[in-house]
């Protein structure tokens, strides 16, 4: 079993590239924000508690998150690997990853500067049924509002507002780089100049991977 983590602060490009090496890998891509965001659209109890700090650009509690990622993959035993984008965002969470073990571990760090990250997220539109993301700026669907995938409306994530993202940008600093600094001491670590086409940085994935 491989595993992939994607690592990047908020727009760095993790599920848009975390799809693309889903469709050519067949691996499973497990966004922690997209199984939160689930919960939210079903109103479940986690969704309803997890709401509030979403909306705020602040993290879900990691025994929440812990216990998504586990039943994700309690649910696809046979896969051949799997593709983390989002997870792990704090030490503890990587601790608790490290102890499901794996044949082969890389870590990839997508690095995009502030000024762009708040550039592509405040154009972002996305599908809150298929999960699919578009930018209005860099790649627009063929229908104005329209998803290419499913034809559902498209929207802005409520977590899309300038303050939210520069918030979401301070706590990816706080708690997420010295989870990625945990990585790269461990090896198998990449770090990625993610800014370009998304075709160019998906080339970039690919030669780590090979
Ligand atoms: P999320 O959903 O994990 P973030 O903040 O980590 O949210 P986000 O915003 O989803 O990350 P991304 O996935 O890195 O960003 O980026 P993306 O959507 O693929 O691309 C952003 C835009 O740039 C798009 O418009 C896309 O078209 C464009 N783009 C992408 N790649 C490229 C490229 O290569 N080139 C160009 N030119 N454009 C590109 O988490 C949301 C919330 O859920 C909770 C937290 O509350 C979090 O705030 N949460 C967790 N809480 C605790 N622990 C965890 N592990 C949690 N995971 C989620
Ligand atoms: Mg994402």
């Amino acid at each position: 079993m491989k595993r992939i983590l994607l690592f990047g602060a908020p727009g760095s490009g993790k599920g848009t590239q975390g799809e693309l090496l889903r469709e050519k890998y067949g691996y499973l891509k497990i966004s922690t924000g997209d199984l939160i965001r689930e919960e939210v659209r079903k109103k479940s109890e986690i969704g309803i508690k997890a709401e509030n700090c979403i909306n705020e650009g602040k993290l879900v509690s990691d025994e929440i998150i812990v216990k998504m990622v586990k039943n994700r993959l309690d649910e696809n035993p046979r896969i051949p690997g799997y593709i983390m984008d989002g997870f792990p965002r704090t030490l503890s969470q990587a601790e608790s990853l490290s102890r499901i073990k794996v044949d082969s571990e890389i870590a990839i760090f997508l690095k995009v500067n502030e000024e762009k990250l708040i550039e592509r997220l405040t154009s972002r539109l996305y599908c809150d049924k298929c999960g699919a993301v578009y930018n209005l700026l860099t790649n627009p669907p063929k229908v104005q509002w329209v998803c290419d995938k499913c034809g559902n409306n498209l929207t802005k994530r409520s977590d899309d507002k300038r303050e939210v993202v520069k918030k979401r940008i301070d706590i990816f600093l706080e708690e997420t780089l010295p989870v990625i600094e945990f990585y790269k001491q461990k090896g198998s670590f990449f770090e990625i100049e993610a800014t370009g086409t998304i075709d160019t940085i998906f080339n970039k994935i690919e030669g780590v991977l090979s």
